[in-house]
C-alpha cells in the first residue's frame, strides 16, 4: 500500500453514480387528499408522509373527542355534587353543610339552655309545669309548647326577647328575665353566635335526635347509666298545625292564661263574688318571690264559701298568682287564677270547701310562695 490503488469500477467513480437511485414520484392516490394537483405537486408528500398525517390527525380527534367528554361527564359529575343528584341519591353538598351546621349550632344551643335558661324554664322547658316544679321553682313562663312554637316563638321575635330581655314579652319593666344579648341594653353575657344557637335548638324539630355534647371537648356525653351516649330531641314538633279556628297565640303569654285556661284555673267559669260571704286575705308583699305570701297558713269555715282577696303589692319580683289544692293536689275552681303583677288585688270566689287541709301556692314561684289552708 504505497502507492495509488485504483478504484474498483462501478463504486462511484463519479460523484453522479454515488447518488441513490432516483424514486420515482409518485402519483398521489389517496381520494382524502385530493388537494388541487399544483398543492400536491408542491407539497411534495411522500405516501409515507401523508400516510403519518392521516394518523396523526386522527389521533388529534380522538385526544380532542375524549378531552370533549371527559369535560362534559365532569360537569354533569360536578353538577349532581354541588346541587344533589335526582331521586335523593345524594344531597346537595351547601344543602349538607347547612345541615351540619345546624346540628352543630343545635347541640351548642342546648348547652347553653341547660347552663343560662333550665333554671328558670326548666330543663324541658316547661317552666310552671315540669314535674319538679313544685320544688325547683321555675318562674319562667312555659317554652315547649307546641301552640307557643308554631308561630309566636319565631326566629325573630326570640332573637327580640334575648336582646331586649323579659320587659320585651308583655312590657314588665321589672320582668325577670334579664337581657341575654351582648348587643342589648345594658349587654347581656352571651355573644351573636350563642344568640343563634339558642334560638335554633329553640326550634329544633322533635324528631330529630342530637348527641349531648360536652360544652368544653365536645366530646359526646356517655350516660353512665346505660353506656350510651346521651341524646336529646327538639321541641318542635314541624307538622304541628294549630286548629284552623284557633285564635292565634297572644303576644303576652299571661294573656292566654287568662281565662282559666291557665295553669291551675281548669276553666271553671267565674263565680260571682259574694259581698255577704267571709273574706280571706292573702298578701304578697315586695320580694315576694323569696319572701312568699302572708301569712302562710289560713283559715276557712267548712262547708261555707267564701272570698280570697289576693292583695299583689310586689312591684319588683315579677307576676304571681294564687291558687287552692284540696288535699287530693286537685285545683279547687275559683275562677281566673292567671298571674299578675303587683301592685293590684284581686278576688276570688272559693266555693264551699269539705274540712281538710287545703294548700295554696303561686304557680309562678311554687317552692317559695306557698301556705296552707285549714277548712274546719
Ligand atoms: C331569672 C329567670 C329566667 C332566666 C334565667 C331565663 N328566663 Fe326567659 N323568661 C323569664 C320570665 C319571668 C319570662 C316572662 C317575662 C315576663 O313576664 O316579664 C321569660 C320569658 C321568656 C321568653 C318569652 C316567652 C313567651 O311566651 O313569649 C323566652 C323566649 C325566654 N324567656 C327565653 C329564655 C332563654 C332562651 C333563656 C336562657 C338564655 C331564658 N329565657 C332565661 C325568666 C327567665
Ligand atoms: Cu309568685
Amino acid at each position: 500500500m504505497t502507492d495509488h490503488t485504483p478504484t474498483p469500477p462501478g463504486a462511484g467513480d463519479t460523484p453522479d453514480e454515488r447518488l441513490p437511485a432516483t424514486v420515482p414520484q409518485p402519483s398521489l392516490t389517496a381520494e382524502r387528499f385530493s388537494a388541487s394537483p399544483s398543492v400536491k405537486a408542491t407539497a411534495g408528500l411522500t405516501p409515507q408522509r401523508s400516510a403519518g398525517i392521516v394518523r396523526q390527525s386522527a389521533a388529534a380527534r380522538w385526544v380532542g373527542f375524549l378531552t370533549v367528554i371527559f369535560v362534559s361527564l365532569f360537569i354533569v359529575g360536578y353538577w349532581f355534587y354541588e346541587l344533589g343528584a335526582p331521586a335523593g341519591i345524594s344531597t346537595a353538598r351547601l344543602q349538607t353543610e347547612i345541615e351540619r351546621q345546624q346540628v352543630v349550632d343545635v347541640q351548642r344551643g342546648y348547652n347553653l339552655y341547660q347552663a343560662n335558661c333550665a333554671r328558670c324554664h326548666g330543663p324541658n322547658g316547661l317552666g310552671p309545669n315540669e314535674p319538679d316544679a313544685a320544688t325547683a321553682g321555675y318562674i319562667g313562663p312555659q317554652l315547649n309548647d307546641q301552640v307557643k312554637l308554631f308561630a309566636h316563638l319565631s326566629e325573630a321575635y326570640l332573637e327580640n326577647v334575648l336582646t331586649v330581655g323579659g320587659r320585651y314579652v308583655c312590657g314588665n319593666a321589672k320582668s325577670a328575665m334579664p337581657v341575654w344579648a351582648d348587643t342589648g341594653n345594658p349587654p347581656g353575657p352571651l355573644n351573636y353566635r350563642q344568640i343563634e344557637e339558642l334560638i335554633a335548638f329553640l326550634r329544633a324539630p322533635n324528631n330529630q335526635e342530637y348527641e349531648v355534647r360536652n360544652p368544653e371537648t365536645n366530646e359526646p356525653v356517655i350516660d353512665p347509666a346505660t353506656g350510651q351516649k346521651k341524646t336529646f330531641r327538639g321541641w318542635r314538633d314541624p307538622n304541628y298545625k294549630p286548629d284552623p279556628g284557633a285564635t292565634p297565640y297572644p303576644a303576652c303569654y299571661l294573656d292566654a292564661l287568662k281565662g282559666g285556661g291557665g295553669p291551675g284555673g281548669s276553666g271553671a267559669p267565674t263565680a260571682s263574688i259574694d259581698a255577704n260571704a267571709p273574706t280571706l286575705t292573702l298578701t304578697a308583699k315586695d320580694g315576694a318571690a323569696s319572701s312568699g305570701f302572708e301569712p302562710k297558713t289560713l283559715e276557712a269555715k267548712a262547708d261555707t264559701a267564701f272570698t280570697l282577696v289576693f292583695d299583689n303589692q310586689d312591684a319588683t319580683t315579677g307576676p304571681h298568682n294564687v291558687v287552692i289544692s284540696d288535699p287530693n293536689k286537685t285545683p279547687v275552681p275559683m275562677g281566673d287564677t292567671s298571674f299578675f303583677s303587683g301592685p293590684a288585688k284581686r278576688s276570688y270566689a272559693v266555693p264551699a270547701l269539705a274540712a281538710g287541709t287545703y294548700s295554696f301556692l303561686c304557680v309562678v314561684h311554687p317552692s317559695t310562695m306557698t301556705g296552707s289552708l285549714e277548712v274546719k
